[in-house]
């Protein structure tokens, strides 16, 4: 599973980045800086099954817990800036697409507080519209998008042409996207839905685009920078979510400055939460920047954001859920006693089996049944797992 971080240049994907996986990966206030992906994992955060269960100091192996609250590892990608005309060649072309071809879904890191132009120079604070970044982002990847059907556009043509099969249209739709890692089964969904797709009819082709990239990398925005002016930024989220987008205010750079005083022993903080404490004497610049997050952050919006995006994008977006197998269902533990060693971030939908194969590929084989530890019940292999479900599963030996 892996989130893409998208935008112009300049909006703070590596800080949100940074702040997301405690990396290092370079920010600077100039266009362009990122220009090789950075990977790395960030967590996603849920009610953990711990205390329900009265465990103390939970320590899985996979992932944290903090004050009950579970942190599962997602791969997260940050790219480089997108701009209009990149693909006459300025700032970065095709290997866009190459970059997120992996990601299941996207943030799009917008700066909220129109702070810089489309192009992520600095501008005075409120003089551009972030409305404008976020349509510019959606039609550049659907014209990118749209731009390898359009190829060999006299090939595809002739070859949708051939054929009255949906089921063949599907194939040939599918051959081409493949580089994205578009799944068969939305192409089929979107010819369903749009009818037989006629290369010649290139309004078709484009709703076709629209409706694959609205599934298959459903997107997030995160409006970022809110803390340089709370005001423009609550205006302007408001503004989006008028026309329809789904936006999570943000302040990476809070975040940022958060997950690195924690580190550093110097604070207690737990992500998605506005709870700090200070643990360590703080110099002046660290207390007038605590200050600044609780006024101008936590005051206004709650929290930074940074983990709420996070959790939006894989439990709303991907529909995911968080399961947790155990060995022993007594103990809760797994075979070397480790008390809930791991949770799974698994899609809605998956079976007691599919888990099984997940965790071993012997234990999916040798699957005989399960067994739902608060429920105190059997469950067989297409059980179908809800979320924070608790579940042993037997093998035959
Ligand atoms: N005040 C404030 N500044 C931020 C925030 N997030 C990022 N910045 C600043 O915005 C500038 C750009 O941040 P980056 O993270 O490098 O932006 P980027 O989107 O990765 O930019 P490119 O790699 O050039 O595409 C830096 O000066 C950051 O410190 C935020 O939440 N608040
Ligand atoms: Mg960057």
């Amino acid at each position: 599973m892996e989130i893409g971080i998208v935008g112009k240049p300049s909006s703070g994907k590596t800080t949100f980045f940074n702040a997301a996986t405690l990396s290092n990966a370079k920010v600077a206030s100039y266009p362009f800086t990122t220009i090789e992906p950075n990977v790395g994992i960030g967590y996603v955060s849920k009610e953990c099954v711990c205390k329900e269960f009265g465990i103390k100091d939970h320590k899985p192996i996979k992932g944290f817990c903090l004050r009950g609250i579970y942190f599962a590892p997602i791969r997260l990608i940050d790219v480089a800036g997108l701009i209009p005309g990149a693909r006459q060649g300025r700032g970065l072309g095709n290997q866009f697409l190459d970059h997120i071809r992996r990601a299941e879904a996207l943030i799009h890191v917008v700066d909220i507080v129109g702070s810089t132009d489309i192009e992520g120079r600095q501008v005075p604070v409120g003089t551009h519209d972030p409305l404008e970044d976020v349509k510019f982002l959606e039609e550049e990847l659907v014209r990118r998008v749209w731009s390898i059907l359009n190829k060999d556009r006299r090939r595809l043509r002739t070859q949708l042409s051939a054929t009255r099969s949906e089921s063949q249209a599907a194939d040939i739709l599918y051959e081409k996207l493949s580089g994205l890692e578009i799944t068969r089964n939305t192409i089929v969904d979107a010819i369903n839905e749009l009818g037989h797709p006629k290369a010649r009819d290139e309004d078709k082709l484009l709703k076709f685009v629209r409706f694959i990239l609205k599934k298959d990398k459903p997107m997030l925005i995160a409006g970022n920078k809110v803390d340089v002016d709370p005001d423009i930024a609550k205006e302007n989220v408001k503004r989006l979510e008028k026309e329809g987008y789904k936006v999570v205010p943000t302040s990476a750079l809070g975040e940022r400055i958060l997950k690195r005083m924690r580190n550093e022993g110097k604070i207690d903080y737990v992500p998605g939460t506005d709870h700090v404490e200070v643990l360590k004497p703080l110099d002046e610049r660290e207390k007038r920047a605590l200050e600044l997050i609780e006024e101008r952050v936590f005051k206004e919006f709650g929290s930074t954001g940074v983990q709420e995006a996070l959790n939006k994008a894989a439990f709303d977006l991907l529909d995911l859920i968080l399961v947790f197998p155990v060995e022993d269902p007594e103990k809760l533990t797994d075979h070397k006693g480790n008390v809930l060693p791991e949770g799974y971030l698994v899609k809605r939908g998956t079976t007691a089996r599919e888990l099984a194969y997940m965790i071993h590929s012997e234990l999916g084989e040798k699957f005989v049944r399960a067994f739902l530890v608060r429920e105190r019940r059997r469950v067989g292999a297409d059980y179908v797992l809800k979320d924070r479900d608790v579940i042993s599963i037997r093998a035959s030996r």
